[in-house]
């Protein structure tokens, strides 16, 4: 059985993230660089067939690329996990986080949570808000997501992309012809 989530890789802005973080009092125990990621639908515990079924399935979901400023922190009390994520976001990232929760409950997996917050959890175990002035302002342009499994290690947590998507704009069926006729005229 693997652990899986779908999310948003963070990659290049991970560092200025980090650096970020790391010059403030930010509470909780710190996420490491390689962990950062806006998660799109947590789908818990599958099998390898049914991790297969999901990876089949998304094969043809579509989403454009995602423009997510990141500018406000905020703090999950019961899990103890404080972030940074947007203030407002665009439409799309409801639509995509959506579709893949509903392609996980389509095969019995989830959590049967509706509601959708996106955030990057940059620490652990926090017992408090991060308490921020002046607001950060960074801006997280994701051009795929990916469905990670999630690895207990004696070191600790690790997310190991199984596999991952582009997210780019739909091709209009107008253009296609269009560009025909400019190959063929
Ligand atoms: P988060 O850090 O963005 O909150 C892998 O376990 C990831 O799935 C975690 O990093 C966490 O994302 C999210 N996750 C873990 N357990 C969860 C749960 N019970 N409900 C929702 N999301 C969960």
């Amino acid at each position: 059985m693997a652990k899986l989530f779908f999310a948003l890789p963070v990659k290049e802005l991970a560092p200025e993230l980090i650096a970020w973080r790391d010059q403030l009092p930010w509470p909780g125990q710190p996420v490491p660089q390689a962990n950062l990621h806006l998660t799109l639908a947590f789908l818990g515990e599958a099998d390898e067939v049914t991790t297969r079924r999901l990876i089949a399935a998304v094969e043809r979901q579509h989403c454009p690329p995602l423009s997510i400023r990141l500018d406000e922190t905020g703090w999950f009390s019961r899990a103890k996990a404080a972030w940074i994520g947007p203030k407002e976001w665009p439409n799309e990232l409801n639509v995509l986080a959506r579709a893949l929760r509903r392609h996980g409950e389509k095969l019995r997996l989830g959590n049967g949570e509706q509601g959708y917050r996106p955030h990057v959890t940059l620490s652990r175990k926090a017992g408090e808000a991060p308490a921020i002035l002046p607001a950060p302002n960074f801006l997280l342009q994701a051009d795929e997501f990916c469905l990670y499994q999630s690895i207990s290690t004696p070191d600790g947590v690790r997310y190991e992309p199984l596999a991952c998507w582009p997210l780019r704009a739909r091709r209009k069926e107008g253009l296609d012809n269009e560009e025909q006729r400019r190959a063929n005229p």
